[in-house]
């Protein structure tokens, strides 16, 4: 049997997998390529279980009223109801009273049809995607300091070749397993890791120091970096002069944050932050990565910005082997930002602010520039905007759950119930599904070609392996389907390859290039790094080398302001909540909860919380308790364990229903990437005996 070479379906490591037809259904091996080496995770390895899984969505469902079921109807009945009540809508209130919500998980072909299909087919600006729950604070930023943004700009080969590399708010260990290859080629070459987050996680516990911050201060951390480099003489003077501008403009700040006031509000010794900073200032080669838990917050963008301010004075930017970093989350979070989900972008990074851009993408699209709309909402104000007067009425949703995902979820969810029409595209039905007018069933990862991008900007290709179920359509050829029902009459091919054809015309010339870039190239190459002009070009592993993308060539340093978060503790919600992930769950749970090996290593949502905490509760360990904010209240499991700190406790968002830790998150917002503050806001724990009399109420 013939294995057909592809990528997990999951994260934005991507690793390399052969899928095999066996006895028992396509089989998974482990296949060698750069960004894996040989390795995968445990949710890699299971992936396939779920093509044939028993709860796959074979044929479309609808209820015509709340009260009703959904209940399956034929493809015909299915596209006219979609698009009856979506003109419906429309033709009531406007083009804008459409929405659609994308998502990070979606192939670049999707994506950019997605795209496409939001402008062009429904002439509304309101496209937005999960993506905004995950990249755009460190988009943001980037965009910002080096005028462009690719998640890494540089691959993950140079972690290995690096003299120091400082990891802060992510857990590698856990949500990109076979990345810590490179880290312990860091340590096997006479690296060292330094790893900044509030609990002692699998990846700290693998670093050579760990700085254990309270949540919300890493911006103090920073600056109290950059203090302790200017009085020692770690800065790089001449990098700063020769490719920088602005640093005069963080005297003052920097002046601000001495040791022990940086000391007293993250509760990192000075001695600690000492020596993190000589780590990385004298290192020759130098690497500062960020994750969600920095940029998961209504600071997010000014916490990356202050990440990316110590790389630049200290000459680690815009060099072989040195930089600053983002790890992308999803799949194709890279990918799919570049091609047009994001509210203001058009394909290949383009503004859809822009009127050169405009016209460039209109070209390709065979429409008068005019008629593009302009920018639309974010995904968070979307959400919380659904059924306004102003707000959308009829949504879209292909490739995310944000009843489960999205910020205060409560109010996602109740929200959704103000719509006249929720349509949602998946394979199974998730939380979101269970709230529709119609659900659409579509082909799995497996079950169909495309691209993705990964975390290191490197373009790949996933491999249809097997045919989807009879009567189950890709999501390419699903976009076209309603783009042709709507009697739109711009061209909207289904075939994957002729739309990435398409797509690398509609970037040329953008900074996210792709016009070089063919699917037979990535196959022979092991994919290909934008920007890739031409043909001729080899694609672009490492960015900034000659230049930083502004104008002039210079990176910009950002004289952010230290805040608080949006909700800081208090009398009666005494302690900080993170959220985050574990390794053997993905997101809302829709995948991997149906995945039993997975299920059973993480079968429901608990709280992390340190002894000391627990003592002055009396809450024991597997007690199950009641965590509760402004928002909300989730009963959990208590996990208690001194690995995080005293005044700060962790649920993980994977699981759905009454479990969702979205229940109590704040969805304050960062006023630029509109980034909600997923992993700050202030709770307590209630024992159950004294909860139970109350009502575990939820917005
Ligand atoms: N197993 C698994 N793997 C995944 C995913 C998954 O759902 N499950 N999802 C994928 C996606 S989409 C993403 S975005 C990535 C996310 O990957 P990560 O960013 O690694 O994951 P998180 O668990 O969200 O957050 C990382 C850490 O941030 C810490 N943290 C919280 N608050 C702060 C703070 O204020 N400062 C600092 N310095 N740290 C803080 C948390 O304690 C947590 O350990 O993972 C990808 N991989
Ligand atoms: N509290 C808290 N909340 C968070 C986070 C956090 O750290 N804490 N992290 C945020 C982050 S970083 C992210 S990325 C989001 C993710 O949150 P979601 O957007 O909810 O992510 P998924 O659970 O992956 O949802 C994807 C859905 O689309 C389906 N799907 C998967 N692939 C495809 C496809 O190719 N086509 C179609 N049509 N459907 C598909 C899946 O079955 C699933 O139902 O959650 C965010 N929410
Ligand atoms: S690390 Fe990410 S891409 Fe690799 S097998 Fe695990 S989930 Fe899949
Ligand atoms: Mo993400």
């Amino acid at each position: 049997m013939p294995s057909t070479p592809t990528h997990c379906p999951y994260c934005a490591l991507q690793c390399g997998m052969y899928l095999t037809q066996g006895a028992e259904g396509l089989q998974v091996e482990a296949r060698q390529f750069p960004t894996n080496k040989g390795g995968l995770c445990r949710k890699g390895w299971t992936s396939a279980e779920l093509l044939t899984h028993s709860d796959r969505l074979t044929c479309p469902l609808i209820r015509r009223t709340r009260q009703e079921h959904l209940q399956p109807v034929t493809w015909t009945e299915a596209l006219e109801f979609f698009t009856e009540r979506l003109q419906q809508v429309q033709s009531q209130h406007g083009k804008a009273a459409a929405g659609v919500f994308g998502g990070g998980g979606l192939t670049n072909e999707s994506a950019y049809l997605l795209g496409k299909f939001a402008r062009v087919a429904l002439s509304t600006p309101n496209i937005d995607y999960n993506g905004r729950y995950c990249m755009s604070s460190a988009a943001a930023a980037a965009n910002m300091a080096f005028g462009l943004d690719r998640g890494l700009p540089f691959p993950l080969s140079d972690i290995a070749e690096a003299d120091t590399v400082l990891l802060a708010g992510g857990n590698l260990a856990e949500t990109m397993p076979p990345i810590m290859q490179y880290f312990d080629g860091l340590k096997k070459n006479g690296g060292q890791l330094i790893v900044c987050d509030p609990r002692r996680t699998l990846t700290a516990v693998a670093a050579d120091l760990h700085l254990q911050p309270v949540p919300g201060t890493d911006m103090a951390l920073a600056y109290g970096m950059l203090h302790i480099a200017q009085q020692e003489g770690l800065l790089d003077r001449a990098f700063i002069q020769a490719r920088t501008e602005g640093f005069e403009s963080l005297r003052g700040q920097i002046a601000s944050f001495w040791p022990e006031r940086v000391e007293r509000i993250t509760g990192v010794p000075a001695e600690q932050l000492h020596m993190a900073t000589i780590m990385l200032g004298m290192a020759r080669k130098a690497i500062i990565l960020t994750a969600r838990g920095v940029e998961q917050q209504s600071k997010g963008v000014d916490n990356a910005l202050s990440f990316i301010n110590l790389a630049l004075a200290l000459g680690h930017a815009g060099r072989a082997g040195s930089g600053w970093g983002c790890i992308t989350g999803q799949g194709n979070g890279q990918g799919g930002r570049e091609h047009g989900q994001k509210a203001d972008q058009l394909p290949g990074y383009r503004s859809i602010n822009n009127p050169q851009h405009r016209k460039e993408v209109a070209t390709v699209w065979g429409v008068d520039p005019d008629s593009l709309p302009g920018a639309g909402c974010s995904a968070q104000e979307m959400l919380e905007s659904l059924g306004d007067p102003d707000g959308v009425k009829a949504l879209l949703v292909i490739g995310s759950n944000p009843v489960v995902s999205a910020a205060r979820a409560g109010l996602a969810e109740s929200n959704m119930h103000k719509l006249e029409l929720l349509a949602v595209a998946d394979f199974f039905l998730s939380d979101t599904a269970k709230l529709a007018d119609i659900v659409f069933p579509v082909a799995q990862w497996a079950e169909m070609d495309g691209t993705v991008t990964n975390l290191e900007g490197r373009v790949i290709r996933r491999c249809r392996a097997v045919a989807p179920p009879a009567g189950v359509p890709t999501d390419t050829a699903l976009i076209a389907a309603l783009a042709e029902r709507m009697g739109c009459r711009a061209q909207f091919p289904s075939d994957p390859h002729i739309v990435f054809q398409e797509l690398s015309r509609a970037s040329a010339g953008g900074l996210a290039d792709y016009a070089g870039i063919t699917w037979e190239r990535i196959e022979k190459e092991d994919g290909v790094f934008w920007p890739c002009p031409t043909s001729e070009s080899p694609g672009t592993p490492r960015l900034f080398l000659d230049g930083f993308a502004h104008p002039g060539g210079r990176a910009k340093f950002h004289a952010v302001r230290y805040r608080n978060a949006d909700e800081e503790p208090c009398q009666e919600y005494p302690l900080y909540l993170t959220t985050g992930r574990v390794m053997a769950q993905y997101q809302s749970g829709v995948q991997t909860g149906r995945v039993k090996a997975l299920k059973n290593l993480a079968p429901e949502v608990f709280v992390e919380l340190h002894p000391h905490l627990a003592s002055q509760l009396g809450v024991a360990d597997k007690e199950r308790v009641c965590v509760r904010t402004r928002r909300g209240a989730v009963e959990a499991v208590a996990h208690v364990t001194g690995s995080i700190r005293a005044d700060t406790i962790f649920m993980p968002f994977h699981f759905g229903g009454s479990s969702r830790a979205n229940l109590l998150t704040n969805s304050a917002l960062d006023p630029i990437s509109k980034m909600p503050e997923f992993k700050i806001c202030a709770a307590c724990i209630e024992k159950m005996d004294r909860t139970s009399s109350k009502q575990a109420i939820s917005e």
